[in-house]
């Protein structure tokens, strides 16, 4: 983990297992009691039957994956913390679904491509380096403590980056278009950073 700062958070009193505590980004706080919902659109009434997640633009096999489609690659879990822009970090988050790089193994990302650009059912867009998706850094998380998310937090299916601001998350995650170049999405668009990596405090462009 790399604190870029030298900010260390304190380790929360509950945490009795003796472990090093939780280490906050610069300038976040510990939300320890509910989970904030933060929603552009209206959430929409997205079923599990009418969810789809699609990968294109420079791959070798694009492909659409339907509920049971993406429910047969192998599951990978993530347990750990979210931190969003807004100020607000939770602690011992656990999440459930694919791994990314399940799914883009199976269409094969082109040598030129270098960006992608996530989208949702909704029309939310977010933008990120392809090598902030790949390598285990992020999922399509389907459940929340074991149960499946609900359509607030982006249920049935939302995109997980732990590693970036909570912004890149994309509820109701519908597919990445892979590209070889940068190109802004929704809050990047309006003034936020372009990456987001909390731990170098990527809040707003310039920063
Ligand atoms: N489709 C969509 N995804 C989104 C957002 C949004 O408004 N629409 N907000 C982002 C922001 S700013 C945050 S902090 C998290 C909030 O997720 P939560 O509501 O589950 O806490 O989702 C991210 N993904
Ligand atoms: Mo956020």
């Amino acid at each position: 983990m790399n604190v870029t700062r030298g900010f260390t958070g304190r380790a929360r009193p509950q945490d009795v297992s003796g472990a090093p505590g939780p280490v906050l980004p610069p300038g976040q706080y510990d939300a320890r009691q509910d989970w904030p919902v933060l929603s552009a659109e209206v959430t929409p009434a997205l079923t599990a039957e009418d969810w789809t997640f699609r990968i294109d633009g420079l791959v070798a096999r694009p492909r659409t994956w339907d509920w049971a489609q993406a429910h047969e690659l192998p599951g990978s879990a993530y347990e750990g913390a979210l931190h969003c822009v807004t100020g607000w970090s939770r602690f011992g988050m656990r999440f459930s679904g694919v791994s990314l790089d399940a799914f883009l193994d199976e269409v094969r990302p082109g040598a030129s491509a270098t960006h992608a650009v996530a989208y949702s059912h909704t029309g939310y867009t977010a933008n990120l380096p392809l090598a902030d998706l790949t390598g285990g850094r992020a999922w399509i998380a389907f459940d929340h403590d074991g149960r499946p998310l609900t359509p607030e937090h982006g249920g049935p299916a939302r995109l997980l980056v732990p590693y970036l601001y909570f912004w890149k998350s994309a509820k109701w995650i519908a597919g990445l278009h892979l590209l070889d170049h940068d190109e802004p999405g929704f809050w990047e668009r309006n003034g936020y950073h372009d990456r987001g990596n909390p731990w170098e405090e990527q809040r707003y462009s310039g920063d």
